[in-house]
């Protein structure tokens, strides 16, 4: 014990609990309550330890009112209150985030059951950490009675009609099934879901909506959706289910499923028809976990769900049940912590950065901060509106999420109860400029359009740039080697003004000198004098030392041999994806056949809608695109052209569909027209004829006249999946 205990808390420490306790209880109502969190998970806890800290020095600051005395959720008074059958256990979490933590549980449970190092290893399973909300459903002879989430582990709150909504859970198991079963497992919201939410509300609230919001992330979006009043608005917001144990379970496993493992357990639950992950594991011994914790770490950010970590779980039955429970937690499980996905930290500057078309796209710069895995020190805010949306200002505390592919986003602002209160006023609103701030031409924003685009075209270092680099990426003709730096060196010196100068590298200063313009220069030297002047001009920048020159200049060279698609990819004409370049390849075989394409025969095209088409045609309509492209070809890029290919069979020809509800991009009168360019027909109303409902947000009695019937239906990836002939 410190000498200063003996004395009690000081006035400081005592006004650092007043301000703990008020701060912590303000973070969890909006958390619970509202499922708008205010600060990361992994600040709060930070200050919850903070409070527990100074708590167990002070035992006479304990008070019965402490953030500390609540354990879990605290069950909202709009949902009934459920006793669970068996109580809702919770985890012991491990959160030192190397193997070690693996190995702590492992070396744990040898002790605790007496197993030395001659005893085989442990047998496990080891599941993922879906990051949702944790749900028991109820099965009375087979149908689903009641689901009831958490709560604080004896008391749940009823939200059986909003669970139903929920396709992946079964509302009737098949005969044979124990009279009694509680099904665990936990309520998450897929990614894409998420994403597909989140746009739809913030569409709803530019439309001037009341009271809608949209979510932080995908785990208060599913919590905010099963406790969502309005079972109909319930299920529009699309959930996924994941089990992963067992409630009460009557009769006994005597005479129903007689499984003597975890493994078996889950396996029984995926037969009875319950989603079970495929990621889970056998594993043995602390070498397998420690392996399976990398290994899902690793694929942690391509799946299309957010998980928090991992769970390991003694897979012997009998073993879980000799090694029990530690107050609520089972001995024979514990959660190994990832990096958390969220953070704080500070903005010190909102900068306006310029993408290769021109849009111009509001970036936080931000103390680094470890999110995810990795420090991030820029952060989207997407566009203007959600920039004052989320009113985020230099200075301001903030969440940063960085989670999946996507790039780091700042998700909202702390908010101010929680800021010290020193704090210095906060700066200005953020507001986009006016011009460019690269090239400085003016900055426009098209009607119906969230985003700012510089005017500047190639007259724009940024954008200019940007072209460079998506011309010369990977995906497209690929020139080994020509990274962000040496486009910003080869664009600043004015060695590089258009796309065809880069294999023309020295020839601006070199025909300038000479009075003649670089194509004349060009038809008159040799390969070999045209490769010594780009030698030259590369060993002339900074830092550029003789090899890496060299290897520019072959990997140049070697970037003529192409393809079309590449080539057509390459270009950055927008809306033209890779996707989009394979199939006008395909179809023209040829580029001069794809140049003079007009807009009708460019819808002919299985993946080419209107704005597609139209993108194409302004583009080739421009005779410095048309000269970009012939400069190309006469500096010797080339690829192999075809016949062309126009599809067969049209993929729906024969077939009926239904539009209902408002579809993310189409809109009626486009999807039609995508349809029945395809072959297929569009009808007003749903009847055993239709072959496909294609369903929107807010769709309504056609959808249900669909599940009526039978009759399958489709999302709008599903529907241009089927318009490109691919299903
Ligand atoms: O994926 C999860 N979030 C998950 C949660 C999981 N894979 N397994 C879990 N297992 C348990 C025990 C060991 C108690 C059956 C859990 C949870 N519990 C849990 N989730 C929320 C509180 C407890």
């Amino acid at each position: 014990m410190n000498t200063a205990d003996l004395f009690g808390p000081s006035a400081l420490e005592r006004a650092r609990l007043v301000w703990l306790h008020n701060t912590l209880h303000a973070h969890a109502h909006r958390y619970y309550v509202l499922d708008e969190p205010s600060v990361p998970d992994a600040e709060y806890d930070r200050l919850f330890h903070e409070l527990q800290g100074l708590e167990l020095r002070y035992p006479e600051l304990l008070t019965a009112d402490s953030p500390t005395q609540r354990v879990g959720g605290r069950a909202l008074a709009q949902f009934a209150q459920v006793r669970h059958a068996l109580p809702m256990l919770s985890i012991r979490t491990e959160t030192d985030t190397q193997g070690s933590g693996a190995e702590n549980f492992d070396a744990r449970l040898r002790r605790e059951l007496g197993l030395t190092e001659l005893d085989a290893p442990l047998d496990y399973v080891a599941e993922p950490k879906f990051d949702g909300l944790a749900m028991s459903l109820r099965y009375e002879k087979g149908v689903l009675v009641q689901a009831a989430t958490r709560g604080d582990g004896e008391m749940g709150e009823e939200v059986t009609q909003n669970i139903r909504t929920i396709g992946q859970i079964p509302l009737r198991l098949p005969l044979g099934v124990p009279a009694v079963l509680e099904v665990r497992g936990e309520v998450y919201m897929r990614r894409d879901d998420f994403e597909t939410l989140n746009q739809r509300q913030r569409e709803k609230i530019a439309a001037g909506a009341k009271g809608e919001k949209t979510f932080v992330n995908p785990r208060n979006a599913a919590a905010g959706a099963v406790r969502q009043l309005d079972p109909a608005i319930a299920a529009q917001r699309p959930l996924s289910f994941f089990a992963y144990g067992l409630g009460e379970i009557t009769p006994a496993l005597k005479g129903g499923p007689d499984f003597v493992t975890h493994l078996e357990l889950l396996l029984t639950l995926k037969s009875w028809g319950f989603p079970v992950s495929t990621l889970v594991q056998q594993a043995h011994g602390a070498t397998e976990l420690v392996a399976f914790y990398a290994d899902i770490g690793a694929q942690r950010d391509s799946l299309g769900f957010d998980i928090d970590g991992v769970v390991y779980k003694v897979n012997s039955l009998v073993l879980q049940r000799r090694l029990g429970f530690v107050t609520r937690e089972p001995r024979w499980a514990v959660a190994h912590k990832f990096p958390a996905q969220e953070m704080q930290t500070t903005v010190l500057a909102i900068d306006v950065q310029v993408g290769r078309t021109g849009k111009l796209t509001p970036v936080a710069k931000l103390a680094p901060v470890f999110v995810g895995g990795v420090t991030v020190t820029n952060a989207t805010l997407h566009n203007e509106d959600e920039a004052r949306r989320k009113d985020v200002r230099v200075g301001d505390t903030v969440i940063v999420r960085r989670a999946g592919d996507v790039i780091p986003e700042v998700v909202s602002v702390v908010f101010p109860e929680s800021a010290s209160p020193e704090a210095p006023p906060r700066g200005a609103m953020f507001t986009m400029p006016g011009s460019c701030p690269v090239c400085n031409s003016l900055a426009v924003r098209e009607e119906g359009e969230a985003d700012y685009r510089c005017t500047g075209g190639l007259y724009c270092r940024a954008q200019r740039k940007q072209a460079l680099l998506h011309f010369a990426q990977r995906r497209a003709v690929e020139v080994e080697g020509l990274g962000d730096k040496l486009v910003d060196q080869l664009v600043d010196a004015g060695v590089i003004h258009t796309l065809p100068d880069l294999y023309r590298l020295g020839f601006r200063a070199m025909a300038e000198i000479e009075q003649v313009t670089t194509d004349a220069l060009y038809a008159r030297l040799s390969d070999t004098e045209r490769q010594h002047i780009a030698l030259e001009q590369l060993k002339s920048l900074e830092r550029m030392a003789q090899l890496s020159a060299q290897n520019i200049v072959q990997a140049l060279e070697k970037s003529k041999q192409t393809t079309l698609p590449r080539f057509l990819f390459g270009l950055g004409i927008r809306h033209v994806g890779e996707a989009t370049a394979k199939e006008l390849a395909r179809h023209f075989g040829k580029l001069d056949a794809v140049m003079q394409a007009s807009e009708a025969q460019l819808l002919e095209v299985a993946d080419v809608g209107p704005i597609v088409a139209k993108s194409l045609r302004t583009f080739f309509d421009q005779a410095h695109n048309r000269e970009v492209v012939e400069q190309l070809r006469a500096c010797g890029l080339s690829w192999p052209e075809g016949d062309p290919a126009p599809l067969a069979v049209q993929p729906l020809s024969g077939k009926t569909l239904v539009l209902t509800g408002t579809l993310p991009s189409l809109d009626r009168e486009q999807a039609k027209a995508r349809i029945e360019a395809a072959g297929g027909k569009v009808a007003g109303s749903v009847s055993k004829k239709t072959s496909f409902v294609v369903a929107g947000a807010e769709a309504g009695s056609k959808l249900e006249k669909a599940r009526e019937l039978g009759v399958p239906v489709l999302d709008e990836a599903e529907l241009l999946e089927m318009l490109n002939g691919r299903v």
